[in-house]
């Protein structure tokens, strides 16, 4: 099982680019040969946002969070490999609702996180903004958006910001294949390419938009290629893999850098949850859940690496789930304490 899982991820990413000639001249392998300090650090962090998200859950059930909760399980490759390629806390994420992974990743605070999703006082948005609704200046985390694709002409005039300031900051932009489908999207790329914008377009694909399959609602299914007529390169990424996920992360940033305009990178990713707390999943079977999980979980497969390596043993890994779901429940803990924001706080950061 073992060196089965292990062996399936060899050279699954695939270049699909308008331009891979051009994208290819300085290109890094498909997978990144990760040295052990990095697996262990992916190791940690993307079990830092399974543990979270499954507590998330389990508060959202016992009624302590409120209004939407949308889970980033099985997704964790994705924003944890992208973050491995940029410069913590100067390139900037913006992303939809399903955001707790990525404030994760950009290293916000769990407790802060936790609290925001209570609506306690000790919140990123000091309780009255929730799960959709918090930023970050420190970690240069824009949000955090609950309207479909609104996400991505941010990035987008963030991504304008910075080349008209001279500086070499790079703005990621993840967005589902659903939003893929806006109008403001293509929009948003014409700026991008036209004025050669440093932006990356990280696409994560988890194959439904609500209880929608892609095949059902996209007429181009590649979405690496929606940028063509644009100019724009893409590439399909692997997005379960963290190594492919960092392969393809650094040749964008490497090509955002050098100041050749914008990138898609199409994370084929999965999620193992309803497409919120409240959705059943019925619109796919759970054989085809399980088989994901089985077979292509992100976190196992860097488990199995380490341990295939010896680079880790089973106590080392355990003794790092133990302290991660420290971590998760000193948040739960906070966020179920901290008091709700006073009253008065109706009537601050409204603006007017
Ligand atoms: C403009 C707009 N239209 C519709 C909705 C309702 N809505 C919320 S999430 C969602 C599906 C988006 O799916 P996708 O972009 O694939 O992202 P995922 O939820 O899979 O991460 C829809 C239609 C919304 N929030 N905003």
């Amino acid at each position: 099982m073992a060196e089965r899982a292990v062996a399936q991820k060899r050279g699954r990413t695939r270049a699909s680019s308008a331009k891979p000639a051009e994208t290819k001249k300085n290109a890094l392998p498909e997978l990144a040969d990760l040295s052990r300090d990095e697996e262990l650090k992916a190791y940690h962090d993307m079990l830092l946002i399974r543990r979270f998200e499954e507590k998330a859950g389990q508060l959202y059930g016992m009624g302590l969070i409120g209004g939407f909760c949308h889970l980033y399980i099985g997704q964790e490759a994705v924003v944890v490999g992208m973050q491995m390629c940029v410069k913590d806390g100067v390139d900037q994420v913006v992303t939809s609702y399903r955001d707790h992974g990525h404030m994760l990743a950009t290293g916000m605070d769990p407790k802060g996180v936790m609290a925001e999703l209570t609506g306690r006082r000790g919140g990123y948005s000091k309780g009255k903004g929730g799960s959709m609704h918090m930023f970050s200046r420190e970690k240069q985390f824009f949000g955090g958006h609950g309207i479909v694709g609104a996400q991505v002409p941010i990035a987008t005039g963030l991504a304008f910001a910075n080349k008209y300031r001279g500086s070499d900051t790079v703005s990621l932009a993840y967005y589902g294949d659903g939003a893929a489908n806006q109008g403001q999207i293509y929009e948003s790329f014409n700026m991008a390419e036209l004025w050669k914008l440093p932006v990356i377009y990280v696409v994560e694909n988890n194959k439904y938009a609500m209880g929608t399959a892609v095949s059902r609602a996209s007429a181009q299914t590649d979405f690496s290629k929606r940028g063509v007529s644009f100019g724009i390169p893409g590439e399909q990424v692997d997005g379960m893999d963290v190594r492919a996920v960092k392969a393809a992360g650094e040749r964008a940033v490497e090509w955002c850098r050098q100041g050749n305009g914008p990138f898609i990178l199409e994370m084929q990713t999965y999620r193992y949850r309803g497409h919120s707390m409240s959705d059943p999943a019925k619109y796919r079977s759970k054989d085809e859940v399980q088989k994901m999980r089985t077979d292509h979980d992100p976190i196992e497969q860097v488990r199995l690496r380490l341990i295939e390596n010896e680079w880790a043993s089973e106590d080392e890994l355990k003794s790092i789930d133990k302290d991660v779901r420290a971590v998760v429940a000193e948040a739960a803990d906070f966020a179920s304490v901290d008091p709700e924001p006073d009253v008065s706080e109706l009537w601050t950061d409204v603006l007017k």
